[in-house]
């Protein structure tokens, strides 16, 4: 029987097929700043000597701000830690982890897990590129596969071709439209179908990039002429390798998305799948337009910005910032001079990282109306709680910047005589790797540890008995953005004592202060919450402080993947209820109690918990493999691995 591309890299990479749960073996691994000093710290907990990746490379992109030491003492524990493990090191200034991941080290058949969510961008080049928390990709650096269920594929097949000044981050919030956030979890996506011979690797990226937000375990695509195109370039096609399904693969779904009918598309507040044509919210006033990120910082997007802002200026009212994607495309763009038409046009040219994409700078003015390329606008992650932020292609992006108002790009073309672009990858992009420090050229030799670099925290092995008290009920589509706030509270990320007491800030301010009260009462805290709980990010933070005040379960209609990985990582029970209309019984403050958790995690899929305060019993379920269920009895992954590890 034929394979699917999905099918053809498992194979390659499988190392263990145990009940529903595959392990795979990881060639590369990428982290961030934000969540790299944990997966740093751990690796050192861990107790290895060298890493047993191909390659692991840890970049500095997220939190650049420095506004006080926190950030540049973690950039120089990171700096020094490469060496000791021999990790390559990508300066801050180098560019955006999974920009740069694209250009220098991302290869079509291999593994790729990245403690960031957006990894997936990788598998724009044909690569199964996984985001994870930090944990998982410490252990993939420590040689440990990574275990996930059998994934199930669905095939998006994309036909005929993207009409002018529509682009490819319109096919993703077309798919985001149909999909949704929501129930897409275990799904991967292939794209396929004789369109994407029309999308150069950068576009394909932006696609991937943003099935982040779908859920789905990652995106990819083919490898064909047009990725050897993008890797000859980047002097690199001795890495490529063809790899394409076969003419009677099999898939779980099909999708088929005429790319002539597309048009240009945006995502409302405050979720990506809150899409609707551009047309059909025209005349929003707008005040802040951003251009940039993981999704829309490419040298094709900055030269469809160039060509679109040649001789206009933007409107007295908006303020607008474009931040090229990495130092490879800021030197191309400023080389042959496109940038100049960026500049004049009046925009504030902002450094190459995340950003404001992660609420670290650009706050938009209060009530706000923000329009911007990345790829996600959950509420208060722009850093102004209550601002609007709309998601749109660079197009839509310099159209509505220049009018002042959200406005179709394919009428902006017109009004202004704006030709067509034609956009062809260049022969040779500009390649410059010195701000990488490989391990032969990084000159640290001993681990630099200011005052915010703490220790990862340690959790007890699971209880016999759970006597807790529902510390919090959230609603649906809860983020972890909302578990735990990134923005100007990033830089404490290093410091989990300090980073704790922002758990639930923007719903539930006094969060810390109760849950610290239950635990030091000798009660656990449990987390009552809708569906979709821990959507977005990848950071483990928002499992590893509420674990580390206290809580052990989470009893929620449905939870994310990385999420859910997460939480089983820091011995958090994941549950979910048998009958969701218990959910709408249970309210905050009511005590809840498990007896003999211990036997049960190892034994059982559905039991009876006991609502003391109402007095009734509600059933949950848990889905957990027997490694799963280890780990939460050891109170953890780092327990677990360490007991492994030293065997
Ligand atoms: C994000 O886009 O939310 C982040 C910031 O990149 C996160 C990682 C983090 O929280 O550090 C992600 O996507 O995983
Ligand atoms: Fe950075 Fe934003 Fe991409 Fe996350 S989504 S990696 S914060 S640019």
């Amino acid at each position: 029987m034929g394979k699917n591309i999905v099918e053809k890299i498992i194979e390659k990479h499988l190392v263990e097929n145990y009940n529903d749960e595959i392990g795979i073996k990881i060639d590369q691994t990428l982290t961030q700043d934000a969540t790299g000093t944990m997966v740093y710290l751990q690796l050192e907990a861990i107790g290895i000597e060298k890493i047993k990746t191909e390659l692991s490379v840890s970049y500095v992109d997220h939190n650049t701000l420095q506004d006080g030491f926190e950030n540049a003492d973690d950039h120089n524990y990171l700096r020094s830690v490469a060496k000791k493990f021999g990790v390559v090191f990508s300066q801050a200034g180098n560019g955006i982890c999974h920009q740069v991941h694209l250009e220098r080290f991302a290869a079509p058949g291999k593994t790729l897990l990245g403690s960031d969510s957006h990894t997936p961008t990788a598998g724009g080049i044909g690569m199964l590129a996984i985001g994870a928390g930090g944990l998982d990709v410490a252990s993939a650096m420590a040689g440990s596969p990574f275990y996930l269920k059998y994934p199930k594929v669905i095939k998006i097949e994309l036909n005929g071709r993207l009409k002018p000044f529509v682009s490819a981050k319109d096919i993703i919030l077309k798919v985001l439209e149909i999909l949704t956030t929501k129930g897409n979890v275990g799904y991967i996506i292939e794209y396929g179908g004789e369109g994407i011979k029309t999308l150069s690797v950068p576009e394909r990226a932006t696609i991937t990039n943003m099935g982040a937000e779908l859920g789905v375990t990652t995106s990819i695509f083919p490898s064909d002429e047009v990725t050897y195109e993008f890797m000859k370039a980047q002097g690199r096609e001795k890495d490529f390798v063809e790899l394409l399904p076969d003419k009677d693969a099999k898939y779980d779904k099909i999708i088929k998305i005429s790319l002539d009918e597309l048009e240009p598309m945006v995502a409302l507040p405050h979720s990506p799948d809150n899409v609707k044509k551009v047309k059909e919210i025209e005349n929003l006033k707008v005040n802040q337009v951003l251009i940039g990120s993981c999704t829309n910082g490419s040298y094709k997007d900055m030269m469809i910005t160039s060509h679109m802002l040649k001789g206009l200026k933007i409107a007295p009212w908006v303020s607008f910032g474009v931040a090229p994607g990495s130092r490879q495309v800021l030197e191309m763009v400023t080389e042959n001079g496109a940038i100049v038409n960026i500049i004049r046009s009046g925009a504030r040219i902002l450094e190459l990282a995340c950003g404001f994409c992660i609420g670290a700078g650009q706050a938009p003015s209060s009530k706000g109306i923000s329009i911007r390329t990345n790829n996600r606008n959950f509420k208060g992650r722009s850093g102004t709680v209550d601002a609007e932020v709309y998601l749109v292609s660079p197009e839509t992006a310099v159209a509505s910047a220049v009018k002042g108002f959200l406005t179709d790009p394919r009428d902006f073309a017109k009004e202004y005589g704006i030709e067509e672009f034609k956009f062809s990858i260049p022969s040779k992009f500009w390649v410059d790797d010195s701000q990488f420090l490989y391990p032969e050229n990084n000159p640290e030799e001993n681990i630099i540890r200011g005052p915010n670099i703490g220790n990862p925290p340690y959790n007890e092995p699971l209880s016999k008995d759970i006597k807790g008290v529902v510390t919090i009920k959230v609603g649906d589509k809860i983020t972890t953005d909302h578990i735990m706030p990134a923005g100007y509270r990033l830089k404490y990320r290093s410091n989990i004592q300090k980073y704790s007491t922002f758990v639930f800030e923007e719903i539930k301010p006094d969060f810390y202060k109760v849950a610290t009260e239950n635990k030091n009462r000798g009660l656990n805290n449990i987390i009552i919450a809708g569906l979709s709980y821990g959507q977005g990010s990848s950071r483990e933070h928002a499992a590893m402080c509420p674990m580390y005040l206290g809580v052990k379960m989470v009893i929620a209609k449905s939870i994310e993947r990385i999420h859910r990985d997460n939480l089983i990582n820091f011995g958090i029970i994941p549950a979910t209820f048998v009958n969701e209309s218990d959910y709408d019984r249970i309210e905050e403050g009511e005590l809840i109690e498990i007896n003999d958790i211990q036997s049960i995690i190892v034994s059982k899929n559905e039991f009876d918990v006991f609502n003391k305060t109402k007095n009734y019993y509600f059933k949950i379920k848990i889905d957990l493999s027997d490694r799963e269920r280890d780990i939460i009895k050891l109170g953890g992954k780092l327990n677990y691995i360490k007991i492994r590890y030293n065997k």
